[in-house]
């Protein structure tokens, strides 16, 4: 009954009316927004109707569902991947065509919803896209932030933050749920009451603030299913009777902090990298969201359900990094305090609901939050973790008997700190890290007390990424090739991409195949010329780095060798040279000092290159501006080469390679995250490898760095390099501008060694490797078999597959069929 096959004239017809309504205007009149406006809840109609079949078919099946908690979800733009889900992209388009609007000039009206900073929030979404189309039952829990990710504007060469009012027009796919709404409590004392009934003590949490947590339901569509999952993100408003409550006591100054909390609370994304220590809105944040989730999650299953605990057999809840952790001391308090369990009950069912994903081993990300704020603001949660503290410690000190050295590493309070990690894994059932290299450093280095304590917890889920955004909507040239050559099994089985191999050595698909990424440099050409006013060659070699700025992930080694390419091509004039264009595209977070600089470096050294006529336009270096979804479908489509370059075991996996290797860009990089497993896929012959491994990182690490001095004043090239940075080279004389960057690569400062990051280290193998890349290169049809293999060994990496290892080793979910 709630089928809808698309029809065209109805389509039109709706969209016309649904301008009118809303706008008393006509199609000609309209603005491009509203235009996008009105299509999107034509598109929404469909959407509804099959969201009303699922909800419908979970209420008929209580199939067992998971909730991913995440504090990141980078959605990217809707309306196009909803159209490709619903398999109505192509009926949609010649419908618009037909009354003379342009889909995608319409997709490009839509805010590029950005609630995430880099991989974590887009694995998210792939997560989601995923789960939908494997039609797993899932609920991904989030917060609506009004400020996404920042707008990120270049003025003169240096970044400038500028707020993204994403919701300023409002978001035609998000309904209100008010009748779902939850109150949320922070601070006050908690009072313990004896209640002789129950010979129970009582927690009563009392002189609180709070605020009213809203969702606002969001749907993921899964491919040519009809099932349709549900974002639910929260936002916070006031408790206005509460305001009115306290207005009347007198207490007008509570009334208006409370106020002021909703205000505050879902405001903005935190910028990783800014370090969280002591953010207490941030912590706030945490608690808002999985308070509100799990309260709602409980009503759901209680609907059906009168034992709470069995709440395993049908939740399962994934904590998305340490951030959602607080999920394992909210769901103890709610099922002591408000449904009656014992503690050893309540922990029984915690520890069979709760797994922990490890994104990082990164210190400065690893969540520890100082006690004193932490139980001011969350009294009984506190308390309640203090007791876990206190049994998991008995249990340490009887597995190992007087090694007091492994409880101060293994508790989860300790130096007046509360460590979230800790506490993730002492609860989780599945602590998983992220690919195989950092599940192997999780287990031996990071996380090795706890592995050897509790070993059964640890797998490993390498990420993954959805085809159908990053080929099928990001690359519509390739993908129809794809369709062409082996049928359209691909968009569901991203293995069968294995059968392009064929085509290997047959020259005429390996000229059309050659042909499409022409086509994708041109429209990104075309980009780039309109954003950032420069003229590149789409017959140069495309060499792109997009992904946060971060140390570790080495933008700084990349424009380093791009200046030494400089000085040899001033050197040498008559050297051979293949073109080449390189291209950046990275946010740094706001208060990220060092990151920021490496934006200005790479700007200015875009800015001298670029403009030196006397190289003939070998180099051009653009770093695009707002590096975000939607661009970056237009950069990965268009790629020669992928660069992957962290310092080896820092990247945890990374998901951009990925995105690259299925658009037929070869990885130049370390053996780092997946990058291990890409090769393995795709064979050493068609990537181009260097660096130090995660082994030999490690082991300078563990025994005081390197001596970056040795490298510098040996090697020539190198010490030239360096010392431009110094020198006014780049900075119009200024000789302090780059100041911090040179000193970070060869002087110690305190704690910081000097090339923390092993840049001079690598930088001679990197070189070289960058010289084979301009080899191969020179052999095109060479170079086209090494990209189409990239596209035919991508299989492993869709997240559908990793979404099915999830669900067979950790969630155990069952399936759902919607008919339509
Ligand atoms: C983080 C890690 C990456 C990893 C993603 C998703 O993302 O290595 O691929 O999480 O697991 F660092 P970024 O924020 O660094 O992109």
């Amino acid at each position: 009954m709630y089928s809808k096959r698309f029809e065209k004239e109805a389509f039109k017809e709706e969209v016309k009316n649904n301008i009118k309504n809303l706008y008393r205007k006509t199609i000609e009149e309209a603005t491009g927004r509203q235009i996008f406006q009105a299509v999107s809840l034509a598109v929404k109609e469909t959407i509804i109707d099959y969201w009303l079949a699922t909800q419908a078919e979970m209420e008929k099946e209580d199939p067992k569902t998971v909730y991913y908690m995440s504090m990141e979800f980078l959605m990217g733009r809707a309306l196009g991947n909803n159209l490709i889900n619903m398999t109505a992209y192509k009926e949609v388009k010649e419908a618009l065509d037909e009354m003379g609007i342009d889909l995608n000039a319409v997709e490009d009206e839509e805010p590029d919803p950005a609630l995430g900073n880099g991989g974590l929030g887009r694995l998210a979404a792939c997560f989601l896209d995923s789960l939908a189309t494997l039609g797993y039952p899932a609920y991904g829990c989030g917060i609506r932030y009004r400020y996404g990710m920042f707008k990120q504007k270049i003025e003169n060469g240096y970044q400038v933050e500028v707020p993204d009012n994403w919701l300023k027009d409002g978001n035609p796919f998000e309904i209100r749920r008010d009748e779902y709404a939850k109150e949320v409590r922070f601070g006050g004392d908690v009072r313990i009451e004896y209640d002789p009934v129950t010979k129970r003590n009582n927690f009563i949490q009392e002189n609180y603030s709070s605020v009213l947590a809203v969702p606002y339901d969001m749907p993921i569509i899964g491919y040519g299913n009809h099932v349709v999952n549900t974002l639910r993100i929260w936002d916070a408003e006031a408790i206005t009777d509460f305001h009115l409550d306290a207005f009347n006591r007198g207490d007008y100054r509570h009334a208006v902090e409370q106020e002021n909390l909703a205000k505050m609370i879902v405001d903005v994304l935190y910028p990783c990298d800014d370090h969280y220590a002591g953010k207490e809105l941030r912590l706030k944040q945490q608690y808002f969201f999985i308070s509100a989730s799990l309260q709602a999650l409980l009503v759901r299953y209680k609907k059906k359900h009168d034992d709470v605990r069995k709440l395993h057999e049908k939740v399962t809840i994934q904590m998305n990094d340490t951030h959602p952790t607080l999920a394992v001391a909210e769901l103890m308090h709610l099922l002591i305090d408000q449904e009656g369990l014992e503690w050893d009950e309540a922990w029984d069912v915690t520890t069979k609901t709760v797994a922990y994903t490890n994104h990082t081993i990164m210190a400065e990300a690893l969540e520890k939050w100082p006690v004193d704020l932490f139980s001011r603001l969350l009294p009984r949660i506190y308390q309640i973790i203090q007791e876990i503290d206190r049994r998991f410690i008995e249990q340490v000190r009887f597995r190992y008997p007087g090694d007091e050295g492994r409880v101060a590493r293994m508790a989860i309070i300790r130096d007046g700190q509360v460590k979230m990690a800790h506490l993730a894994i002492v609860a989780g059932y599945s602590v998983n890290g992220v690919a195989r290299l950092h599940t192997e450093i999780l287990k031996h280095e990071e996380l090795k007390d706890f592995y050897d304590m509790m070993p059964e917890k640890f797998n490993n889920k390498t990420n993954g990424i959805t085809q159908r955004r990053f080929l099928m909507h990001g690359n519509p040239l390739l993908a129809d090739w794809v369709t062409k050559r082996i049928g359209d099994g691909w968009i569901t089985d991203l293995s069968q991409m294995s059968r392009l191999k064929k085509y290997v050595d047959d020259p005429k698909a390996l000229a059309e195949f050659r042909e499409i990424k022409y086509q994708n440099k041109l429209r990104l050409a075309e980009y780039i010329k309109k954003y950032n006013g420069i003229e590149v060659d789409p017959r140069s070699i495309f060499d792109v780095q997009v992904k946060r700025l971060h140390e570790y992930k080495r933008q700084f080694l990349n424009i380093l060798h791009v200046m030494y390419l400089y000085n040899q091509i001033k050197d040498h004039p008559e050297m051979y040279f293949y073109p080449r264009t390189f291209i950046f595209g990275a946010k740094a977070a706001a208060g990220y000092v060092r990151a920021k600089e490496t934006i200005k470096l790479i700007n200015s050294v875009a800015d001298v290159i670029n403009n030196d006529k006397s190289i003939n336009g070998k180099i051009k270096v653009v770093f695009i501006e707002d590096y975000r979804v939607s661009n970056a479908e237009i950069i990965f489509a268009a790629a020669d080469v992928s660069e992957q370059i962290s310092t080896a075991s820092k990247e945890a996996s990374g998901t951009g390679n990925m995105k690259f290797m299925l658009n037929g860009a070869p990885t130049l990089g370390t053996m780092d995250g997946a990058n291990v497993e890409i090769v393995e896929e795709v064979g050493i012959e068609n990537a181009f490898i260097f660096g130090l491994s995660s082994d030999e990182v490690i082991n300078f690490e563990n025994n005081g760095g390197y001596n970056p001095a040795d490298i510098y004043f040996n090697d020539w090239d190198i010490k030239r390099v360096v010392d431009q940075l110094i020198d006014g080279t780049y900075s119009n004389g200024d000789r302090e501008m780059y100041r911090d960057l040179y000193d970070s690569l060869v002087n110690t400062h305190g704690q910081e060694r000097a090339d923390r990051y092993f840049i001079l280290k690598d930088f001679r193998s990197y070189a070289d490797a960058q010289k084979r890349v301009e080899e191969a290169y020179k052999d095109r049809e060479g170079w086209a078999k090494k990209a189409l293999m990239n596209v035919a060994c991508c299989g492993k990496f869709s997240s559908d597959r990793t979404i099915q290892e999830y669900v067979d080793d950790i969630w155990h979910l069952d399936h759902i069929k919607v008919d339509a």
